[in-house]
């Protein structure tokens, strides 16, 4: 492909450094005939009924694809708004799916590490074990911890195949937000049977009605966020420590010339964790270094770089869109990806580099890609076999090293329990000086900007002007995944950041010690975030559910089915969720859009919506959380009242 065909400057397609100057080389030089998903965005264009804008597209059996239009229905009399209430269903059933499968293996290891057979690992937060356990309902009193640890691993595996009842973790929301999902019906019994009743109640002939099928789909959401995803991140945090402040730094600058380059791809934690502890080892960096490198260079890539950074400081040199950008550097010996996000064009890819790709997990194989298959019990033995070939592939190195000098600062990690700390102080840690600082207005609300990158949206752009205008009005923004490496790569995850930051939020974050802009981890750790508003509704003067807090989530680069899921827990958590770059694909069906907003939002206080332009999605949001402060009788701005000792003399005690 010739990239002078392109219309697009790099400048218009990433706001990343890095990534342009890449872009251009590429378009300069020998990579001239390389294509990226920048290119493949710009030469195919989406299909508008698959993605719901000029119609829907239903292929649930085959007396079609029906194509619907207007009012057209599909061969078995399926309308429009029983199409796109299926299609979106069945997409927030593949991203629960994903979360909570992610999760299950998680649970699967704490009981392999409880047991000892999980070499390399161990239980490094017991406290965060024992809280876990007891919102499982397990005995604790003066058990052995790695009992306690293999009860939590059964309990966490049975919520995933329970039949009946309500799963356990949902006790951590708020009393009245548990009420709300039991009269509408939509607390899962069991993460996996919410996953398989969308997908029969989707199939020919069974569920046909609109609202009815989506209201299935939030109670497999709820599934996700505060079942699969929240089990993910809780295990998480027990076997790889729970996240507190961290100094990193990222982007593709990160990237090292002359050592042995090693990057982790993907969401799993496990193998890579131990990739980057065993990168130390002596035995490996002089291995390296008998090979003519100066050392070993372990980086990250998408969210299994968000949860090595959070607990390790692993660089991550990229997000979503820059994996492909990342090998063009022909710096990189070696690829290792476990699950989700990894685009199959790096396997035709890699080939032309001397880069190995590697896949591990056994859910995930790349045709032409170089599988070593990862068993909990194999861990430390793959991770040095995997740091060994990397070494070895350092002398192959063809063509030129091109490595752009771009890097950040950042500071990573935080977990709710680090944020807590962190307001309170060690004797007093608590989420009181935030909802005090809320009350007072120097922090207005909270934003959390979630989600990917998409090669048909400029890379990073909408996450950096989003957090940029919101901070700039004393809104505290939170950040995952993607979104998380979009803001960190410009900047703005740093004390310094402060300059951009309204007076109000300012005050808040130098009396504290944070950043205005926090990175709380990858996008299966947004269950952090439920769990940040359940305290804060907890710690009280904020109302009584998440539906009173002045907060709003955003996806304004969403790609990924998980993304849909995402945006519909919280949306049934009671959070207003806005979408933007690409449509929502239900765009054309009139019922679905009144369904996911006025619909949901009667039910549940949240609305999922598309807002296409990024100002209105600006807009939108600060009238959304303008109209909770009003609400909550917060609106007014108090004036801080300073006394001197004889104006205070004067106040008689009450
Ligand atoms: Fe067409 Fe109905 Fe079959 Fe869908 S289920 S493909 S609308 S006939
Ligand atoms: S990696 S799901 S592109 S955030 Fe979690 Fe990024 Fe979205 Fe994948």
């Amino acid at each position: 492909m010739d990239k002078n065909k392109n219309k697009i400057s790099p400048d218009e397609l990433s706001e990343d450094r890095a990534v342009r100057e890449i872009m251009e080389k590429m378009a300069a030089g020998d990579l001239k005939e390389i294509e990226t998903a920048f290119d493949r965005a710009q030469t195919m264009k989406c299909c508008p009924i698959g993605s719901g804008i000029s119609g829907i597209c239903c292929k649930n059996c085959a007396m079609g694809p029906c194509r619907v239009r207007e009012d057209k229905t599909g061969l078995c009399g399926a309308t429009m708004g029983t199409i796109a209430a299926r299609n979106l269903a069945r997409h927030i059933a593949a991203g629960t799916a994903a979360h909570s499968d992610h999760g299950r293996d998680l649970a699967h290891l704490l009981g392999l590490v409880a047991e000892g057979k999980a070499p390399g690992l161990e239980i490094k937060d017991e406290l965060k074990l024992l809280k876990f356990a007891k919102n499982l309902g397990i005995k604790i009193d003066d058990r052995d911890i790695k009992e306690i640890a293999r009860d939590a691993s059964e309990k966490a595996l049975s919520l995933f195949g329970q039949q009946n009842g309500e799963i356990d973790l949902i006790k951590m929301a708020p009393e009245k937000r548990q009420e709300i999902w039991r009269k509408n019906n939509v607390v899962p019994r069991g993460v996996d049977r919410e996953i398989v009743e969308v997908m029969h109640r989707t199939h020919i002939g069974v569920d046909q009605d609109a609202e009815h099928i989506l209201d299935q789909a939030v109670r497999c959401a709820v599934g996700d966020g505060w079942g699969g995803s929240m089990i993910a991140t809780e295990i998480t945090d027990i076997l790889f420590n729970t996240p507190r402040a961290i100094n990193a730094k990222t982007n593709l600058g990160m990237l090292n010339k002359d050592e042995v380059n090693l990057v982790i791809h993907g969401h799993e934690p496990t193998l890579s964790g131990l990739i980057v502890e065993l990168s130390n080892d002596k035995e490996l960096i002089d291995y390296a270094r008998s090979k003519g490198a100066k050392g070993i260079n372990v980086v990250g890539i998408c969210c299994t770089a968000n949860e090595i950074l959070m607990r390790q400081g692993v660089a991550p040199i990229g997000n979503f869109l820059s994996q492909e950008i990342a090998v063009m550097t022909g710096a990189i010996e070696l690829m290792v990806v476990d699950i989700q996000c990894i685009m199959q064009a790096l396997g035709e890819l890699t080939k032309k580099f001397h880069t190995k790709l590697v896949t591990t997990s056994p859910k995930c194989k790349i045709t032409g890609s170089i599988h070593m298959e990862f068993k909990e019990d194999n861990g430390l033995e793959l991770a040095r076999e995997i740091i060994r070939m990397a070494i070895d592939n350092f002398s192959n190195r063809k063509g030129e090293v091109y490595i752009p000098e771009v890097t950040s600062d950042l500071i990573a990690g935080f977990s709710h329990e680090y944020i807590r700390y962190a307001l309170g102080g060690r004797f007093r840690e608590s989420f009181r000086p935030l909802n005090d600082a809320i009350i007072d207005g120097r922090i207005q609300g909270v934003v959390a900007i979630v989600g990917c990158n998409n090669a048909r949206v400029p890379h990073d752009k909408y996450h950096n002007f989003l957090t940029r205008e919101l901070i700039k009005r004393d809104y505290l923004v939170v950040l995952t995944g993607c979104a998380a490496i979009a803001t960190a790569k410009c900047g703005l995850m740093m004390p310094e950041a402060m300059e951009y930051a309204g007076e109000g939020l300012r005050s808040i974050c130098e009396a504290v010690g944070i950043p205005p802009v926090l990175h709380v981890g990858s996008c299966v750790d947004n269950s952090r975030i439920l769990t940040v508003l359940s305290e804060v509704v907890q710690e009280g003067g904020l109302g009584e559910d998440i539906s009173d807090l002045p907060v709003a989530g955003i996806a304004p680069e969403w790609m990924s089915e998980k993304a849909l899921s995402i945006g519909t827990y919280c949306v049934a958590s009671g959070v207003y969720t806005v979408f933007s770059g690409e449509p929502i694909p239900v765009e054309s069906s009139q019922e679905v859009k009144d369904i996911i907003t006025k619909k949901w939002e009667e039910k549940f206080g949240g609305k999922l919506e598309y807002v296409s332009d990024i100002n209105e999605v600006l807009n939108k949001v600060i009238g959304h959380i303008q109209a909770k402060r009003k609400a909550l009788k917060i609106d007014i701005k108090k004036e801080r009242v300073l006394l001197d000792m004889e104006a205070r003399r004067t106040l008689k005690d009450v």
